[in-house]
């Protein structure tokens, strides 16, 4: 049996940066990321990008298998969810999808305060990407406002348990080290992007704006900017929460 220090070396040595599902490797089935969502490509077309392991993944090791096999399964969960299903077929209540979105406006309110304490403390390298997605985050806001008065929502909801969760759990991340805080923030964002990349249509969807809106090219650009930036390892805890805050965000929109 390899002691803990072998077994977190084989890990490390065979686990590049970000090859998690949602990091878009092509991951082919049999490997151990069987249910990730990776082989697909966003709505732009590119191919989501991730290294797979270079080597055999130390598979034989339980402990490190069930981690990796309950990240696959939340990274899925997160990205492909009954709410992106109906907002793909059209089926979505407009009394839903604007309340969902009155939730996000939220949401996206709590971000842009994390991500500017974040910028604030960002080593040097990273603050040009972070700056340019907090400017974006203030541009979304206004976005939302549009999209509220144009739908009719009242943006002055109060926020419902999981926007409350997930903004708590940003206000965690203010204290967290630097390079956990900016891996949940690319998690959250890669999540995002391939989510909404699933809710795509072939054909016309009342939704379809703002299915392009997410899955811009842009949008998608910036999440690999924070990729380059993000550890995934060592984070599998925090990784495991951003997912499951995320799961429990489209889980509220269809209650
Ligand atoms: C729930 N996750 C959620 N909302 C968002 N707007 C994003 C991520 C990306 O900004």
């Amino acid at each position: 049996m390899p002691d803990a220090a072998q077994l977190a070396a084989s890990i490390q040595a065979c686990r590049p940066r970000n090859d998690y599902p949602g990091c878009g490797a092509a991951v082919e089935v049999g490997e151990p990321f069987e249910m990730s969502v990776s082989d697909r490509r966003d709505r732009a077309g590119a191919r989501i990008r991730c290294r797979r392991p270079q080597r055999p993944h130390p598979a034989g090791t339980p402990s490190v298998a069930i981690v990796r096999g309950v990240l696959d399964r939340l990274w899925t969960a997160a990205t492909r969810h009954p709410f992106l299903d109906a907002v793909r077929e059209g089926t979505i209540t407009d009394s839903a999808f604007d309340r969902w979105l009155g939730q996000d406006a939220l949401f996206v309110g709590d971000l842009l305060t994390f991500q500017a304490r974040l910028l604030a403390r960002a080593p040097r390298p990273a603050q040009a990407v972070l700056a340019g997605g907090c400017v974006a985050l203030v541009a979304e806001l206004d976005w939302f406002e549009v999209q509220a008065a144009r739908r009719g929502i009242d943006l002055g909801q109060p926020a419902l348990p999981a926007t409350l969760a997930y903004g708590e759990l940003l206000g965690r991340l203010d204290a967290a080290p630097y390079e956990a805080a900016v891996t949940a923030l690319w998690v959250l964002e890669r999540v995002y992007l391939l989510a909404w990349a699933s809710a795509a249509s072939m054909s016309t969807s009342p939704f379809g704006e703002f299915v392009e809106h997410w899955t811009a090219p842009g949008f998608a650009g910036y999440v690999d900017a924070l990729g380059e930036l993000a550890i995934l390892d060592g984070h599998d805890e925090l990784v495991g929460d951003v997912l499951s805050h995320e799961v429990a965000f489209w889980d509220m929109a269809v209650v």
